[in-house]
């Protein structure tokens, strides 16, 4: 099974992003699976992403992004179609209340088995919650614009987005072990 793995660089004054150090751990355990740090930049990070389901044809995709404040891994169930930022992203671009596609649909589903990782995660002990907003920057853009790609694309795999807490907050060991489970869980899954 082919699986791409994205992670985001640092933003926000942060030197590293939660997930990007999380990816760097999992290519050490899982050396086969496709990876792709995305810079924090409404433009790039799209395009990058694209390129790579574009070249790669992956079999399943799981995008991940640090969430400060938050306690737990959370499995985004939803993207929605709305760019509201708070804070620029790495470009300058402050980009207010805009649709991430005209005439998009409101929402888009993550298609991961997400009852499925959020048992097994639990039962190993992982802090782990679902949410229905990603927010309103990055992670949630390339998130929508990802299944928009694959819905655009006839391409029904696996795919969807999953945020961290800050390393600060979560040791990345900890997060990786997690991620680790989750890979595990999904390759049974494909093959049952
Ligand atoms: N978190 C931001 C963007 C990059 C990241 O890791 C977000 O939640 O949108």
């Amino acid at each position: 099974m082919k699986i791409l793995v994205t992670a985001f660089g640092p933003f926000a004054g942060r030197s590293e992003n939660a997930s990007m150090l999380v990816l760097h751990e999992l290519k050490l355990r899982f050396p086969e699976i496709r990876t792709r740090i995305l810079p924090v930049d409404a433009v790039v990070a799209p395009s990058r992403l694209k390129q790579a389901l574009r070249s790669l044809r992956p079999d399943a995709v799981v995008m991940l992004g640090e969430a400060a404040g938050s306690k737990t891994i959370r499995l985004e169930t939803r993207a929605w179609n709305e760019m509201d930022f708070r804070i620029p992203d790495i470009a300058g671009r402050l980009i207010a209340a805009r649709p991430i596609r005209e005439d998009g649909p409101n929402s888009l589903n993550s298609t991961l088995p997400l009852d499925l990782i959020f048992t097994s995660l639990d039962a190993d002990g992982h802090p782990v919650s679902t949410s229905n907003d990603a927010g309103r920057y990055l992670c949630n853009q390339v998130f929508y614009q990802t299944m928009d790609y694959l819905v655009g694309h006839d391409m029904e795999i696996p795919a969807g987005f999953i945020h961290l807490p800050l390393a600060a907050d979560f040791p990345t060991n900890q997060a990786a072990d997690a991620m680790a489970k989750l890979l595990r869980v999904m390759a049974t899954d494909a093959e049952s």
